[in-house]
């Protein structure tokens, strides 16, 4: 009897083998094509899908909000070329995420939102589920593409068809929209498997045509003034020698945007960040490559572009070309494939560019250099923002390989100026919009992607987006090492209410207020520091102990302008100056 009790229950031990489900195929989905790691929070419908991905060898990072579990996810994508994904809840919490989703798909980074939503039935009958919307249709606008599964049959292709979308041609965000029901459905687990779809080549190359290219060489041969133009679409394509090797090659002197910073050192005899105004206004013929000419570039006209000039655009997508002004010579194709063919073209024939330009640019260089050595040389007490990033310039430069989070206005503007960065995809910031918000989420995803440290520099006001982080970087025990330059307010702090009432101004904070007590609330080390010296400690002890750690750094709260380098778009403050 025994005997047969056994049988049976080994009998139905493989019955339960033989089926799968939603939930497995998903997780069985991602991991088929390479994705390790998941940024997200659970809930219901998804808490199961997560607990089940971490027992399959998943890394499960949980966040205390969406949204900063998708900025995670979106900077994971730009740092290894693989869509980041981030899980969340219906509604909610799909919209948490999807503020995330829409900045990823603005920067080009490849990231796919994962959110669980009410059934279909209910949804489209607006019956009144828990946590009801139709998120598919709420996604749209806001991404690359967006594609719901509702049968488990079909998770194979929903996962290749999101992987597909967010990482080939430019790089976005994708919705994946993932009805409760269906992570239940199961199905034979043989059938499943083989519905699961291992994608190939999903980033293909794409060739420049040979004339355009021929065009862009003529073009740049014939440049008295040339300048190469990187963004941050050239750091995220990993053409880092072949960009090197165009730059150094042809003598071009070369201006980093702000996180293609470091593709070359920063260093570089022909790096004209410190002549920027000079080179934009002046130069004949610009090469882009991976940037495009928005807001960022003053939209390629006006006054800061100066003289006439021609531009050459190496970009993935077509319908960038002119998007501002004419493109004399456009190149598409992906940048590996662009760079070396311009490469191959250029060969040993290249005339590097006259010394009258290159010395012109190295006079400015030079006096600009020596005008910054002079102001970050200051000891200014109380300290301001440039005798905090005299240290931390020091600090990178000691650390070339720690990712550097920098978010806020001013200490945005003067971080990206002050310090040099060594290594490609090492600076990561507030991006094509200027987003507030992101350094929680881009430090967790940088420490977890490169295991190596992290230091984010941000304004008081730019950490309070997503401070509350600062548990999720204690609980997973992250080496992470986070500044708040903290000067009592947005941009600085030191406004009156208008009124003379008793509400404060709406730019003020609390004044002194202690954000290294937060870190010590979750048993991360704390810092509050005053003086140059203190925060240089305290920058060393933390990347020495890889302990998650939070420096409160007193900045001088007259120190600072309104918004930062973008007072212009102040139309007020503008006003008033
Ligand atoms: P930045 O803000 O640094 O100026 P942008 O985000 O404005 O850079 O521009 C990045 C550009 O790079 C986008 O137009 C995008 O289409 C392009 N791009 C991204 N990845 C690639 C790639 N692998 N090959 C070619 N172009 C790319
Ligand atoms: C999502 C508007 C731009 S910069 C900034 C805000 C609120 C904060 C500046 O103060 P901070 O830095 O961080 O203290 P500093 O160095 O000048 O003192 N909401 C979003 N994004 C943006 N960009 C804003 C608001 C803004």
């Amino acid at each position: 009897m025994a005997e047969v009790g056994n049988e049976l229950q080994r009998h139905a031990a493989e019955e339960h083998q033989a089926q799968t489900d939603g939930f497995h195929l998903v997780i069985d989905a991602l991991k088929l094509n390479g994705i390790e790691n998941i940024y997200g929070l659970p809930g219901i419908p998804v808490t199961d899908l997560a607990r089940l991905a971490q027992a399959n060898g998943m890394r499960v990072i949980s966040f205390r909000h969406e949204q900063n579990a998708g900025n995670a996810a979106a900077i994971a994508g730009f740092l290894t070329q693989k869509p980041g994904v981030c899980l969340t809840v219906s509604a909610p919490g799909f919209l948490n995420g999807l503020t995330a989703l829409a900045n990823a798909t603005t920067n080009c980074f490849p990231m796919i939102l994962i959110s669980g939503s009410s059934e279909r039935e209910i949804v489209d009958l607006q019956q009144g589920d828990y946590e009801e919307m139709d998120q598919l249709a709420v996604a749209r606008p806001h991404c690359k593409a967006a594609f719901r599964v509702l049968h488990a049959e079909d998770i194979g292709v929903g996962v290749a068809r999101a992987i597909r979308a967010a990482v080939s041609g430019r790089p976005g965000g994708v919705y994946l929209d993932l009805p409760a029901k269906l992570l239940a459905q199961s199905m034979e687990a043989e059938k499943g498997r083989k519905s699961l779809i291992k994608v190939v080549d999903p980033a293909p190359r794409q060739i420049p045509a040979p004339d355009a290219v021929d065009r862009a060489v003529e073009l740049l041969k014939g440049a008295k003034r040339p300048l190469i133009l990187l963004g941050k679409g050239a750091a995220y394509a990993r053409a880092d020698a072949d960009i090197r090797a165009l730059v150094e090659k042809t003598g071009i002197p070369y201006l980093p945007m702000s996180m293609a910073k470091g593709l070359l050192p920063d260093t570089h005899p022909q790096s004209a960040s410190a002549a920027r105004s000079y080179v934009l206004a002046e130069a004949d013929v610009v090469l882009l490559v991976g940037a495009r000419l928005n807001w960022l570039l003053s939209h390629g006209k006006g006054k800061t572009w100066g003289k006439p000039k021609q531009f050459i655009q190496v970009d993935i997508s077509p319908t960038e070309i002119d998007s501002n002004v004419a493109i004399a010579a456009p190149v598409i194709g992906d940048i590996g494939s662009c760079v070396a063919a311009l490469l191959d073209k250029i060969g040993n024939g290249f005339a590097k560019p006259g010394a009258e330009w290159l010395n012109a640019v190295d006079e400015r260089k030079d006096k600009n250099l020596a005008k910054m050595a002079e102001t970050l040389a200051k000891e200014a007490s109380p300290m301001n923002f440039h005798g905090a990033l005299r240290v931390l310039k020091d600090v990178v430069k000691a650390n070339p390989g720690i990712s550097f989070v920098n978010e806020g206005a001013n200490t945005l503007d003067y971080a990206r100026a002050v310090i040099d960065m060594y290594e490609p995809r090492k600076r990561l910031d507030v991006g094509t919009w200027g987003v507030m918000g992101v350094g929680m989420g881009y430090a967790v995803a940088a420490a977890v992607e490169t295991s190596k440290p992290v230091l984010a520099v941000c304004g008081d006001s730019a950490f309070g987006f997503s401070g509350m982080e600062v548990e999720t970087i204690c609980r997973y025990d992250l080496p992470i090492c986070i500044v708040v330059f903290n000067n009592n307010g947005v941009y600085k702090g030191i406004d009156k209410n208008p009124t003379g009432g008793k509400d404060p101004a709406v730019t003020m904070f609390v004044p002194g207020a202690r954000y290294d007590k937060m870190m010590e609330a979750f048993g991360g080390v704390g810092h509050n520091v005053t003086t140059p010296a203190e925060l240089e400690a305290a920058v060393n002890e933390a990347l020495r102990s890889g302990r998650p750690t939070l420096i409160n750094a007193v900045i001088d709260p007259a120190a600072g302008t309104e918004s930062g380098r973008l007072t212009n778009l102040n139309p007020q403050s503008s006003a008033s100056k």
